[in-house]
């Protein structure tokens, strides 16, 4: 299978935590090329940009409070099925559900606070790598 890419960023709850290294690691041996990778704090506009699609979304405010809460490491990251696959490795949305062993139930605590973001489709995969690496 041909190779694919998608963007993970790593959210502000796990970059306070000081797993970053953690979380790359675990992509890498999973198989995922680190091919992009910058740490930064998103403004408020970037955050509300970023998360247009939750805006009537009774919890929108909180998480751009919580996106710009602190820094956030976006990555592009490559592999074959990228998209699908990482979106597995990572697990549930509510990291309190999410299954043993994924990311977000090794480093997330909640909903909110659930370690990482990944593309959901690989059109929007495209869009999120434009929106952070141009
Ligand atoms: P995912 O990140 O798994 O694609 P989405 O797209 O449903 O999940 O939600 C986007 C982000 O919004 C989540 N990563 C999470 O941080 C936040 N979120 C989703 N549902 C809730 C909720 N009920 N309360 C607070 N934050 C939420």
């Amino acid at each position: 299978m041909s190779a694919e890419r998608t963007l993970l960023i790593i959210k502000p709850d796990a970059v306070a935590k000081n797993a970053i290294g953690a979380i790359l690691s675990r992509l890498e041996a999973e198989g995922f090329v680190i091919r992009e990778l910058r740490k930064l704090q998103l403004s408020q506009d970037q955050a509300r940009q970023f998360y247009a699609v939750h805006k009537e979304r009774p919890f929108y405010g909180e998480l751009v409070a919580f996106m710009t809460s602190g820094p956030a490491v976006p990555t592009v990251l490559e592999r074959d099925n990228a998209v699908a696959h990482l979106r597995q490795f990572i697990g549930a949305t509510d990291s309190t559900k999410a299954a043993p062993g994924t990311i977000r139930a090794e480093f997330g605590t909640d909903v909110q606070c659930n370690a990482v973001h990944a593309s959901d489709s690989p059109e929007n995969a495209v869009g999120e790598i434009r929106f952070f690496f141009g």
